[in-house]
């Protein structure tokens, strides 16, 4: 990760992401070109996953179990659309 200017790197609490009961970090990762959304476990740091955009400014971003599985989904804000993510796969 060089530091250019114009990336703005962010991290949110996001609940639990996979299902281990244990709190899990969003990195959101934003460049002029593309916006990175980055899952971490919280009590070690492993990738969970990551999702990559370009040409939207992912302005809002929460977490919360939509569904019901017990794991937390992502929302993000794109302009006037709305993204929903659910991570459900072990
Ligand atoms: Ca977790
Ligand atoms: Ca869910």
């Amino acid at each position: 990760m060089t530091g250019t200017a114009g990336t703005n790197i962010s991290a949110f609490g996001a609940g639990d992401l996979d299902g281990d009961k244990k709190e899990d970090v969003l990195v959101l990762i934003s460049t002029s070109e593309t916006e990175t959304l980055i899952a971490k476990r919280g009590h070690n740091g492993e990738h969970l996953w990551e999702e990559s955009v370009t040409g939207m400014d992912l302005s809002a971003l929460s977490a919360s179990d939509l569904n019901g599985d017990e794991i937390a989904d992502v929302l993000l804000g794109s302009h006037d659309q709305v993204y929903a993510l659910g991570y459900t796969e072990k």
